[in-house]
């Protein structure tokens, strides 16, 4: 009787394990709103990013706001590799990030110690 139970843990624990691996992982995104030609689109920024990825429409001028709710240093900055921009979030409740919607493509973004991560996707 005992070694079926130290055999069913033992499954239950190999396959969470592999579920955490290999699964899919759902990831909260979100489309920008577009009103008078113009698209925004908030990020929370507390203990992550929420949402992990903002989708934009390709044409419209973009804004994106990180709205900061963290104490931490480390999603202290936003970095956007791609675009030169490492902005300092404490200092202002909201700090917005003008985008490049000209085309289409993906802009990846990361707390200042390249811990957590988040994207902009552009189509
Ligand atoms: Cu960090």
């Amino acid at each position: 009787m005992a070694q079926i139970i130290v055999l069913i843990v033992a499954v239950a624990l190999i396959t969470g394990i592999v579920w955490w691996f290999f699964g899919k992982h759902e990831q909260s995104s979100e489309q920008a709103a577009v009103a008078n030609d113009q698209q925004t689109a908030t990020v929370v920024v507390q203990g992550g990013y929420s949402p992990e990825e903002v989708v934009l429409k390709k044409g419209i001028p973009a804004t994106v706001n990180f709205n900061m709710k963290d104490s931490t240093a480390c999603l202290s900055h936003v970095v956007f590799d791609k675009l030169g921009v490492n902005k300092d979030l404490t200092k202002q409740p909201v700090t917005s990030i003008k985008i490049p919607t000209d085309k289409a493509g993906e802009y990846n973004f990361a707390c200042g110690m390249d811990m957590f991560h988040g994207k902009v996707v552009v189509k």
